[in-house]
């Protein structure tokens, strides 16, 4: 089961996430701050001001990508650290760090791939409408422009905004990340079309500034349904259950993608929404819709659907005790089967997994290692899905593992690891779980020892069973 020659394999992480050194370098706040210092909002009222202090730390954490053979390391930088005020005036020591840490990857033989925007909105910004304002767009694309100054001699793969389904909806509709607004739909369809202008404005900044030609994508989650039985009426029940929009919310791929990506608002949600729906500039859709080089996106699980026997889909109800992950995610491997084969099939670009990994309750055990056998089962079992899917012809490129090493979980704070490698948050010790020796191993082979493992065990339930 080897993957194709060139595939990228890496890690993921965001700024707030694990950077830490919230008020080092004259950085400046961002609505994650604030949100964390607003009592009963995050878990255990957890913030990012030391995190995994990756801002110290970042040479020896090189290190430890370097050892996992890592050829790829997703990262995003801190609007606010760089620009502490979101306009205007930029830090120069916001600047070095992600300056540093680039050489220190490139040194390491590891691609740096940046998102430009992974939700810390400078505060700054907030106070003046945050993505509620007409301007945000422009900020963005000026904020775009300072980074690409600095990093596109060296950085060639961009990402422009993170998950813009869950900012938005999250942040603006249900309140639950910051910056815990809860805003009539309306209003969330008018932070979501800024935040879709702001991609376009970066997308065509990094294509016309950067020093070395970008290949530019973006990194939304995507929603997936999945057949139940491979029949074609269920495959067809699947895929347009995925590509469908049938709520009043920003849970699906189209309401963001079918703009970037075909320059239009998908028909069924123009109509669900209604009045709803902000009003559309003249070339606003021509902004949004920038040619993309590969299409990014984060899956973590997905949802089963059968035909309804008449053109249509239903929702199939799960096996009582089916297997979920400590955030209660279904364990759903068939995501990374037909999330990459839908998306690919509509929307025609290559398909990078930005984000696919899982959380458990990990502790060092006593015998000084960290064992996580559910993640290595669970990345085997989604790892062979998206091998199957290439096989069938689905053009993916590259894989992220969610994350290189435990960390801040927005809302749920410090009680969800995704980590392959386990954090100390009293000591900051970084302890490689088994499941990174794993995926080390993966890396290495290129993906053939997915199959040793599942051989192994096969063999293990085998000799379990007395055969
Ligand atoms: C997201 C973000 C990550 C999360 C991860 C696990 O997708 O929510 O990109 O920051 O930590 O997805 O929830």
């Amino acid at each position: 089961m080897t993957f194709p020659k060139n595939f990228i394999w890496g890690t993921a992480t965001s700024s707030y996430q694990i950077e830490g050194a919230a008020h080092a370098g004259g950085r400046g706040a961002s609505v994650w701050d604030l949100f964390c210092a607003t009592p009963g909002k995050v878990h255990a009222n957890h913030n990012g001001d030391v995190a995994c202090d990756h801002y110290h730390r970042y040479p020896s954490d090189v290190e430890m990508m370097a050892w996992l053979g890592l050829k790829a390391y997703r990262f995003s930088v801190a609007w606010p650290r760089v620009m502490p005020g979101g306009t205007g005036a930029v830090s120069r020591d916001g600047l070095a760090f992600y300056d540093r840490l680039v050489d220190r990857l490139l040194e390491a033989g590891i691609e740096p791939w940046a998102t430009l925007f992974h939700w810390d909105l400078p505060l700054e910004l907030h106070h003046r409408g945050g993505w509620l304002n007409p301007d945000s767009p422009h900020w963005f694309e000026a904020y775009a422009a300072q980074i690409v100054d600095l990093l596109s001699d060296r950085v060639t793969h961009w990402m422009t905004i993170n998950e813009p389904q869950i900012f938005v909806g999250l942040g603006y509709g249900s309140g639950i990340h910051a910056p815990g607004h809860q805003l009539p739909f309306s209003e969330q369809l008018l932070v979501a079309h800024r935040a879709l202008l702001a991609h376009g404005r970066a997308v065509t900044v990094i294509r016309g500034r950067a020093k070395k030609p970008p290949t530019i994508g973006w990194a939304p989650v995507g929603k997936v349904c999945y057949p139940v039985t491979n029949t074609p009426a269920d495959i067809a029940a699947a895929r347009a259950a995925s590509m469908a929009v049938t709520k009043k919310d920003c849970w699906n791929n189209t309401w963001f993608a079918d703009p970037v990506c075909l320059g239009h608002y998908p028909e069924d949600a123009l109509e669900l929404f209604g009045t709803d729906v902000p009003a559309i500039a003249p070339g606003d859709m021509e902004l949004i819709s920038q040619p993309l080089d590969f299409y990014g996106v984060n899956i973590y699980s997905g949802e089963p659907v059968a035909s309804d026997g008449a053109r249509g889909y239903k929702p199939v109800e799960r096996a009582p005790g089916f297997p979920q992950t400590a955030m209660g995610w279904p364990v759903s491997p068939e995501s990374l089967y037909w999330g990459p084969k839908f998306i690919h099939e509509r929307y025609k670009l290559p398909v990078v997994i930005t984000e696919n990994g899982m959380a458990s309750h990990d502790a060092v055990s006593l015998d000084g290692k960290v064992h996580d056998p559910t993640r290595v089962d669970f990345l085997a079992r989604y790892l062979t899905a998206l091998h199957q899917a290439i096989v069938d012809g689905v053009d993916v490129r590259g894989y992220f593992q969610w994350s290189l090493m435990d960390n801040f979980e927005w809302a749920e704070g410090y009680r969800q690891r995704f980590g392959i490698v386990h954090v100390d948050y009293t000591t900051q010790k970084r302890t490689p779980k088994d499941s990174a020796h794993w995926y080390r191993d993966i890396i290495a082979t290129n993906g053939e020892a997915l199959t040793m493992s599942s051989k192994k065990d096969a063999a293990t339930r085998a000799s379990a069973m007395g055969g």
